[in-house]
């Protein structure tokens, strides 16, 4: 029922949010950065959080009010969110669209228009989805249409809700086998479910990186997702980290940061997925007292 979807959709919340702060944390590529994921040290608090979880807050909100995601509904909760703080790190274009939204211009249209008709493949609508793959963890047809209506907003282009597909089954899918995590299963189960496209290619990539045990860092560099915030190049790489990781909160971050580029988000959409997998004793107490509170 509602209330236990939503528990659920409470956990991957928490789980994609001290992902996104943690993530945050390791921005860039200097010789400290790269020193502090060696040596495995943890930053000090607070960590806060960015656009991730401000748009994830969003979802829970439209979970929360509907029991479903009504697209409506969530583009004017993105668009307030973006007017209270707009300076949480949202991507170029995800700046116009939610200006243009939050102006009373209809999301359709904004969204549509950019890129030259070609709509946004940025990773935002993946960055976000987790909870909707877990609100409906026992339905992955539901998880599959609630998580395509949820990038509608910002991310009319179908590569992005490839992307945000992929993200919201992988964590239906980390719930359905908390009991006996199979990673393997997992990733292969998500490229079945994931519409044709470039996130569809690169997963098929993942699942081969997979087989052959590639390390995450040059897994990484294989899949493009080294310096992009793209959806077919970061969610690839995020679902793979995830699938190596189902029992281990704490070594997904320590991989996934490994790998370089849109960290924040990559730790988010691991968060989001391994949580559901871990449970909230999975999740280390000490990392969510180190996040910004949530509001
Ligand atoms: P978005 O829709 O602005 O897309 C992000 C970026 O992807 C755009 O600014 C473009 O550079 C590029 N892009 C998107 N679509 C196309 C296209 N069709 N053709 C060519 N380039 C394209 O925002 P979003 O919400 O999808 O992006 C989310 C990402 O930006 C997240 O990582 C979020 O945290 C944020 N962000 C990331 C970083 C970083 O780690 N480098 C820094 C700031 C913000
Ligand atoms: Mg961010
Ligand atoms: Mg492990
Ligand atoms: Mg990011």
């Amino acid at each position: 029922d509602h209330d236990v979807r939503m528990s659920r959709a409470r956990l991957s919340l928490a789980g994609l949010s001290v992902g996104d702060a943690f993530g945050e944390r390791f921005f860039g590529r200097d010789s400290v950065v790269e020193r502090a994921i060696a040596e495995r040290t943890e930053p000090p608090g607070p960590w806060s959080w960015t656009d991730d979880t401000a748009m994830a807050l969003s979802i829970v909100a439209t979970l929360e009010r509907f029991g479903d995601i009504d697209a409506d509904f969530l583009a004017r909760a993105f668009a307030r969110r973006y007017e209270l703080e707009p300076q949480r790190g949202y991507g170029g274009t995800a700046h116009e669209i939610l200006k243009d939204i939050a102006s009373g211009l209809p999301w359709r249209e904004v969204s549509a228009a950019v890129f030259g008709g070609e709509g946004s493949m940025g990773n935002g609508a993946a960055m976000r989805v987790a909870p909707v793959g877990a609100y409906f963890a026992d339905d992955l047809e539901r998880v599959i249409a609630a998580a395509r209506t949820s990038a509608l907003p910002t991310h009319a282009n179908s590569d992005a809700q490839a992307g945000a597909i992929a993200v919201a089954v992988a964590a239906a899918l980390a719930w359905q086998m908390r009991e006996a995590p199979d990673g393997e299963r997992l990733l292969a189960t998500v490229l079945e479910h994931t519409p044709e496209g470039l996130t569809r290619h690169g997963l098929l990539q993942a699942v081969e990186l997979r087989a052959q045990g590639v390390p995450t860092a040059v897994a990484a560099k294989r899949l493009g997702s080294g310096y992009r915030v793209l959806a077919w190049d970061t969610v690839p790489f995020a679902l793979l980290c995830a699938s190596r990781h189902l029992d281990s909160y704490e070594e997904a971050f320590w991989d996934t940061v490994a790998g370089l580029g849109d960290r924040d988000t990559t730790c988010a959409m691991v968060g989001g997925v391994v949580a559901m997998s871990v449970g909230e004793a999975g999740i280390p107490g000490r990392w969510v007292a180190a996040r910004e509170m949530l509001l």
